[in-house]
């Protein structure tokens, strides 16, 4: 269960919260703190929310709301912020409605290819630039990224071009260095298990784009993400990359049911990332507005201004003008999902509305 605690407690108020809640969970050290969406919080996943605990808990003028949620992963559990929770990051906003896509090379290459890419992105109407300057990649003879001085080039081409920029972080060491250049820190597939990184992306002041684990169960990624919310950090983006699957037909096996899925599990933003996903361009931007329809808050493509000439993922690399093609598709899908929604709430418009007695 979680405990909303008024803003106006005092720190003996907050105290007698904490107290009479590790007593209940046996004196466990699982009771935290937290600021979150839903403000200061305590997190006590251990403790069942029984009618006399919650009788004693709503007895305390520190407490404002009592919530039952029973998931593993309490602070990121849709319970906790029914409407949803909107990520911010500069002008742009995930979870507010329209799609956010964000585009870009899958490395940084250099300020050349960096800053072309970041046009092109732009022009294509993508609003967040993306590139790896420090690559996760299977063998260790393959291209590993420019290191800080990529992140460097990627964040002065998205200045130049108006877009805020994200990157992977790979150490918890690097983290506050990546922070200070980049708007959104991304965790990669192979780090999401990364426990002391989660926790340094939670401290870390910036919005994180958390991609599942390419093994991971919906709930390890949720749980992942609770590391990242229980440091603090209330800006936490799902991102849906495939899970391995059988086939080699595809690098990976897009998960698209955890797109509504996670709409009721959590109140986390999602998005999905079609490149790895499947591998392969020509899928890219089916998938990319598959995922839109789906539900998805946005998208995350690598696109680079020559894909043949990408150092790294040019099999499942676009050019800009497919970008441009699935940025429009992809607000003609959610248009469209919006005109039909506004229809269940009986607010139909009248052309349609003209057109269904024919
Ligand atoms: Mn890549």
């Amino acid at each position: 269960m979680v405990i909303v605690v008024r803003e106006d407690a005092s720190a003996d108020e907050r105290a007698e919260v904490m107290r009479l809640l590790s007593a209940q969970a046996g004196g466990s050290a699982s009771v935290t703190a937290a600021r979150t969406r839903a403000g200061y919080v305590v997190c006590a996943p251990e403790c069942v929310p029984a009618a006399k605990l919650v009788r004693q808990l709503t007895a305390l003028r520190a407490v404002a709301r009592v919530v039952p949620a029973a998931a593993p992963y309490p602070l990121a559990s849709r319970e906790l912020v029914p409407d949803g929770t909107v990520v911010t990051v500069g002008a742009v906003s995930f979870g507010a409605g329209a799609p956010v896509i964000i585009a870009g090379p899958c490395s940084v290459e250099s300020a050349e290819q960096i800053e072309a890419a970041a046009r092109a992105a732009r022009d294509a109407g993508a609003r967040l630039l993306r590139g790896g300057a420090f690559k996760p990649r299977t063998s260790p003879y393959a291209f590993q990224g420019l290191g800080l001085p990529g992140v460097e080039l990627l964040a002065r081409a998205g200045a130049a071009a108006g877009l805020p920029v994200v990157t992977e972080v790979m150490e918890p060491g690097l983290v506050p260095a990546v922070a200070e250049l980049a708007d959104v820190l991304q965790v990669g597939s192979r780090n999401m298990q990364n426990f002391p990184l989660l926790r340094a992306v939670g401290r870390a002041g910036r919005p994180v784009l958390l991609k599942r684990g390419f093994a991971a169960t919906i709930e390890e990624w949720l749980l992942a993400a609770e590391y990242i919310l229980a440091e603090g950090n209330p800006d936490v983006i799902l991102c849906e990359r495939g899970v391995r699957g059988f086939d080699p037909a595809t690098r990976n096996l897009l998960d698209l049911a955890c797109v509504p899925l996670l709409r009721t599990l959590t109140h986390l933003p999602v998005i999905v990332d079609p490149s790895h996903a499947t591998g392969r361009r020509d899928l890219v931007a089916p998938m990319g507005v598959a995922a839109i329809a789906a539900g998805a808050d946005g998208l995350i493509v690598e696109m680079h201004p020559r894909p043949d000439d990408a150092l790294s993922d040019r099999e499942q690399t676009i050019d800009p003008d497919t970008l441009a093609r699935l940025v429009r598709r992809c607000h003609a899908v959610r248009a469209a999902l919006d005109h039909d929604t506004a229809g269940e709430r009986g607010d139909v418009p009248e052309e349609l509305a003209a057109g269904a007695g024919r």
